[in-house]
């Protein structure tokens, strides 16, 4: 008996020390504490002792709990005051309670970021371009390799107008022909690059939770020439992203399937609100997907009109779909999607530009 009071104790030491937020600590507590948990069982085998022995093992056990529920109180606190602190930080630059500061209006956070962004890729050489919400069935899917009946659709699913064939553009991705059109003859017959990010509010049938809405923002970018390669993509995301967030974030990139691209990526961030522990934010994941990029695929770039079936290969290109949305979130700290699009003068006017 003395030996499993032991473990007993051992073994909580050993989880308690692993524990680093409330909900472990939670989980933990149902572990030993519970009706059903280790202490509770503990107890029973008192009954199975002789007469004389109960006195003394109910005595080193009723310690062993108070130990124990001594030391879980103790990591309570720790962990309350830590996770508190950690909310104040994250929210530091937004404060949903906090009155208007000015009767005038504001630049919407969107806006703000967005309009940062521009500077940024034309400090790189980027032409900023403008495109429709209402676009056709072609550019938002065939032109991106994803025919009629392609699964990848399922993934975004759109509203369509009463007007055959019309629909509201579910991701930027769907200028892609058109921008190629536009800057093809400059490639061809002055060499020079297509270089263009082109911004726009996008919309899906989505299921609306803190980091999904049916409205948003998203940033494309694409850059085409001969010899482009993933290190350009990869260089030009770097960039990007050290500049807008003026600070260390941590990103990372994974494979992603998007018929569009080839090879295709997933570039996520470290979730800046729970800092990668779990969040509703970040759907409890610690990451936020926020920038899928990849080479552009071979048939985009034929249907673009940029290589010839004589010449398939070329020209390549990188191109990214950066969620700037969700970029505006993380930049200012705002927890939940929704704030960003109920025009509240008392959110929003709290933001400034740089
Ligand atoms: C696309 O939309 C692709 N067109 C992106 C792309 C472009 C890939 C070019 C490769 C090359 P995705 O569905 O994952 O991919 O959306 C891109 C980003 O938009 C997401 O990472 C996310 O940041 C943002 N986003 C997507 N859906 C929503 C939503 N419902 N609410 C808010 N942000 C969203």
């Amino acid at each position: 008996m003395k030996e499993k009071i032991q473990e007993l104790k051992q073994k909580f030491n050993t989880e308690l020390d692993a524990v680093k937020d409330t909900k472990a600590l939670e989980d933990l507590r149902l572990v030993f504490f519970s009706k059903k948990g280790l202490i509770s069982d503990l107890m029973k085998e008192l009954g199975k002792v002789p007469n004389e022995q109960k006195k003394e093992f109910g005595q080193l056990i009723n310690g062993l709990k108070k130990e124990l529920n001594d030391k879980f109180d103790e990591k309570k606190l720790e962990l309350v005051k830590l996770e508190e602190e950690s909310e104040i930080n994250a929210t530091e630059a937004y404060d949903e309670s906090m009155p208007t500061r000015c009767a005038c209006g504001s630049y919407h956070p969107i806006t703000l970021v967005q309009r940062d962004l521009e500077d940024i890729f034309k400090s790189m050489g980027f032409d900023v371009e403008d495109y429709n919400e209402i676009v056709d069935d072609y550019h938002c899917f065939e032109a991106l390799n994803i025919p009629k009946f392609h699964p990848a659709r399922d993934m975004q699913d759109t509203y369509y107008l009463s007007t055959p064939n019309q629909l509201l553009k579910s991701h930027t991705s769907a200028a892609q022909n058109a921008i190629m059109r536009k800057y093809g003859d400059a490639l061809k017959k002055q060499k020079r690059p297509i270089k263009a990010v082109f911004p726009g509010r996008c919309f899906r049938n989505e299921a609306i939770d803190a980091c999904h809405e049916n409205t948003f923002f998203q940033m494309e970018g694409i850059m085409i020439d001969e010899d482009i390669s993933i290190s350009n993509l990869i260089y030009f995301m770097k960039t990007m992203l050290s500049e807008v967030f003026e600070r260390d974030v941590t990103v990372r990139l994974r494979p992603g399937f998007f018929p569009f691209v080839e090879p295709g990526f997933e570039l996520d961030i470290q979730c800046l609100i729970c800092g990668g522990d779990g969040c509703p934010s970040c759907k409890n994941s610690g990451w936020l997907e926020l920038c899928p990029c990849g080479m552009i695929h071979p048939n985009v770039l034929k249907y673009g009109g940029i290589n010839t079936e004589e010449e398939p290969d070329k020209y390549t290109g990188f191109a990214f779909g950066l969620g700037l949305t969700r970029l505006a979130m993380m930049k200012f700290g705002i927890k939940d999607i929704r704030v960003l699009n109920e025009f509240d003068l008392n959110s929003l006017s709290q933001f400034v530009s740089k």
